[in-house]
C-alpha cells in the first residue's frame, strides 16, 4: 500500500460520495487529502508502522488519517465496499470522458440512471443528455466525441503504469526456485505509449510450479484461463496479465514472437518462407521435404541471424520501416538515456512547480546533466502564477547570481515557457524574450480552435525570432485529452526553415510528439529536444519515458539537440 494507491483509493471513495450525493465537505477532504499524499516524500505506511500521527502532515485532518489507517492495516475501504452494493462500479469510467466532472456524472447516474459508457453513448446519441439542467447541446456534443477517449482509457494503460507492475512482478517472479529465465515481451518491452496487457515470458522445467507461484501475486483478482503452459490473470482495475512457459531451448524464439508486432512478425514470417524456412515460437525450421530441421530458438539474435536479420531493437518492431533499413543496413544507433546533456523544460516555485531553482540544479546534477533550462510559465497561465516581465527580468538576475557562485561547469540557462495567445502573438514583450537563453512557446488555452487558427498561431510562434522551440505540439494528453487539431505538416516546415526546435515531452501523460511524427520531424532534420517539464525534482526522471518514445521514433543521439554539449547547443540555436 504505497502513497499512490492510498490517493487513488481516497479519490475512488470522494468519487463514488459523489454519485451517492454525500456532503461536499467531507468529500472534499478526501480528494484533497488524495492530492497531498500523492506529493509526499515521506511513505504514509511507514509513518503508520512507526506509530506517527499522520494528522501532523499538512492537509490531512482526523478523517483522511483514518482511511490511511484502515487501508495500510486491511487493504480496503469498507465504506468504498459498501458504496459499491449501490453505485455500479462502470459507473466511475464516466469520469473518464474529458472534461465530465464528477458532478455532472453524478448528475447523469442520479437523473438518468446512466450506468456505463455505452448507455452515456446512447443517451447523447438520443439527445437526452441535453435535455438535462446545465447541460446544453455543446456539452452533449463534447460528451459524445469524448466518450472514445474514456473507453480507450478502460482498455490500455500508460507504459509508465505497466513499468511499475512489471517492476513488482518480475520482484515476485523471481523468488520462485523453478523460474529460470523472465522477460516481459509484448507492446511493453517495444515500449508502446500505452500497454493493453502485459505478455510475461519465463523459461521452466516446471511450469506447474511457476503457474501456481504466479498465481499468488498479491494483485491478482481472478484467473481468465489456465492451461498446460499458458495463464491469463487479471489485476484490479481489470488490466490482464499473459505468462507463458517455454523451454530453455525456445527462449529467443518465443521471445521474439511474443515481443511482436503483430505485423512485425507478418512479416518475419514472410521472409522465413522465401529462404525456405520455417518460424513459431519454438524456434525457426529448415525445411527440407518431409523432415524440419530445429536451425535456432535458444537466443533471440540467434532467431534473427537465421533469418538474415539484425536482432532489431523491440522500440522499431512495427512494420514501419525496419525491413528497409536493415536492406540497406542502416538500422540506426538509437539514442540512450545516457546521451542525454541537459534538460531545457522545467518550472520552479515562482510559478506551479514545487522546488526552487538551486534544488531543481542540485537534481539535475544528481543526474548526471550539464545543463538545465528553468522555463517557467509567463503570465497568461494565471492559474499557475505565471510571470510578467518585471518577475522575469527579477528571476534571470537570479540565475545569472546563482552561475556565477557555481564551483562546477553545471549552467542553468535563463527560459521562459511563453504561452501563445488565444489570438496569436507571444505573451512575453519581444524587448524581454530577446534577453533569454531559451524561450518555449506553447499554447495552453484555445485549444479547440479550429486547425487553421491554431496552427497560424504555432507558425507565428516559430517566426517570431525570440522562439527558441514549441512544446509539446499536440497538447495531447494519453488517454485524457485528444491532440489539438494542427497541421503539423506546416509546422515541421516552418521549423525547419527558421531553424527552430521541437519538442518531445518526456511526461509519461504527454508523449508529445508521438513515434510517427518524431520520425518524420527528425527525417527532415529538425532538431528534437526531450524535456521531462519537470514540475518538481521527481519530475526529472521522466526523462527515460522520453527516451524510449524517441527510440520507437528512431531517433539517434544525433538527432537529439540535448544530446550535444552548451557550447554546441549555443551553436545550433545561435546563442
Ligand atoms: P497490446 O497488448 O495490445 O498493447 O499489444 P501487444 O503487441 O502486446 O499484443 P498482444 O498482447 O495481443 O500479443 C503479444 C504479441 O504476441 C504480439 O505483439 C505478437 C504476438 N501475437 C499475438 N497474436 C498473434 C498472432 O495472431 N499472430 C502473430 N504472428 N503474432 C501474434
Ligand atoms: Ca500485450
Ligand atoms: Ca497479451
Ligand atoms: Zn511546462
Amino acid at each position: 500500500m504505497d502513497n499512490e494507491k492510498i490517493a487513488k483509493n481516497l479519490t475512488q471513495l470522494a468519487d463514488l460520495l459523489e454519485f451517492t450525493g454525500a456532503n461536499a465537505f467531507r468529500l472534499r477532504a478526501y480528494r484533497n487529502g488524495a492530492r497531498k499524499i500523492k506529493d509526499l516524500t515521506v511513505s504514509i505506511k511507514s509513518m503508520i508502522a512507526e506509530g506517527e500521527d499522520l494528522t501532523k502532515l499538512d492537509g490531512i485532518g482526523k478523517g483522511v488519517a483514518e482511511k490511511c489507517i484502515e487501508l495500510c492495516e486491511t487493504g480496503k475501504l469498507e465504506q468504498t465496499e459498501e458504496l459499491f452494493e449501490t453505485v455500479p462500479r462502470t459507473v466511475l469510467d464516466l469520469l473518464n470522458v474529458p472534461k465530465l466532472g464528477p458532478k455532472k456524472a453524478a448528475a447523469l447516474f442520479n437523473e438518468l440512471n446512466i450506468q456505463n459508457l455505452d448507455q452515456l453513448k446512447a443517451a447523447c446519441e438520443e439527445g437526452i443528455v441535453s435535455s438535462l439542467a446545465g447541460f446544453g447541446k455543446k456539452t452533449e456534443e463534447s460528451i459524445l466525441a469524448g466518450i472514445a477517449i474514456a473507453v480507450a482509457a478502460n482498455q490500455r494503460i500508460l507504459w509508465a503504469a505497466a513499468d511499475k507492475i512489471v517492476e513488482r512482478l518480475r520482484e515476485h517472479m523471481t523468488q520462485c526456485a523453478a523460474v529460470n529465465r523472465i522477460e516481459f515481451a509484448g507492446s511493453y518491452r517495444r515500449g508502446k505509449e500505452t500497454v493493453g496487457d502485459l505478455d510475461i515470458l519465463v523459461t521452466s522445467t516446471e511450469a506447474e510450479a511457476v503457474m501456481d507461484h504466479f498465481g499468488h501475486f498479491e494483485d491478482i483478482t481472478s484467473t481468465i484461463v489456465r492451461g498446460e503452459t499458458k495463464m491469463s490473470v487479471r489485476l484490479e482495475d481489470e488490466f490482464q496479465v499473459d505468462l507463458r512457459v517455454v523451454p530453455d531451448e525456445s527462449f529467443g524464439a518465443a521471445l521474439q514472437y511474443f515481443t511482436g508486432s503483430k505485423d512485425h512478425n507478418v512479416k518475419v514470417r514472410g521472409l522465413a518462407k522465401a529462404k525456405g524456412l520455417k518460424i513459431n515460437e519454438w524456434g525457426v525450421y529448415q525445411i527440407d521435404g518431409d523432415d524440419e530441421k530445429l536451425i535456432a530458438g535458444k537466443e533471440e539474435a540467434d532467431v534473427y541471424q537465421a533469418l538474415g536479420l539484425p536482432c532489431f531493437e523491440p522500440e522499431l518492431r512495427e512494420a514501419r520501416k525496419e525491413f528497409d533499413l536493415a536492406q540497406s543496413e542502416k538500422i540506426p544507433q538509437l539514442i540512450t538515456l545516457e546521451d542525454i546533456k541537459g534538460d531545457l523544460h522545467m518550472h520552479t516555485t515562482e510559478s506551479d512547480g514545487k522546488d526552487s531553482i538551486e534544488t531543481m540544479a542540485k537534481a539535475a546534477r544528481q543526474h548526471g546533466l550539464k545543463y538545465i533550462a528553468i522555463t517557467d510559465h509567463s503570465k497568461r497561465v494565471a492559474m499557475a502564477n505565471g510571470l510578467n516581465e518585471e518577475r522575469l527580468l527579477k528571476q534571470w538576475a537570479q540565475i545569472d547570481a546563482i552561475n556565477e557562485a557555481a564551483t562546477d561547469d553545471f549552467v542553468i540557462l535563463k527560459g521562459v515557457e511563453c504561452d501563445i495567445l488565444e489570438a496569436g502573438g507571444m505573451d512575453i514583450e519581444d524587448e524581454v524574450l530577446a534577453q533569454a537563453d531559451w524561450v518555449i512557446a506553447s499554447v495552453h488555452y484555445g485549444q479547440n480552435q479550429p486547425r487553421e487558427q491554431i496552427t497560424d498561431r504555432i507558425l507565428g510562434a516559430i517566426e517570431n525570432p525570440n522562439v527558441t522551440m514549441v512544446a509539446h505540439p499536440t497538447g495531447r494528453l494519453l488517454n485524457k485529452r485528444e491532440p489539438y487539431d494542427v497541421d503539423l505538416e506546416a509546422v515541421f516546415s516552418a521549423a525547419l526553415s527558421h531553424g527552430k526546435l521541437l519538442e518531445l515531452n518526456a511526461n509519461p501523460v504527454r508523449l508529445d510528439l508521438n513515434d510517427v511524427y518524431l520520425m518524420a520531424a527528425s527525417e527532415k532534420g529538425i532538431p528534437i529536444v526531450i524535456n521531462t517539464d519537470a514540475h518538481r525534482t521527481l519530475g526529472l526522471a521522466n526523462m527515460k519515458y522520453g527516451i524510449k518514445q524517441a527510440r520507437r521514433g528512431g531517433l539517434t543521439a544525433q538527432n537529439v539537440a540535448n544530446t550535444r554539449t552548451l557550447k554546441q547547443l549555443r551553436k545550433l540555436i545561435g546563442k
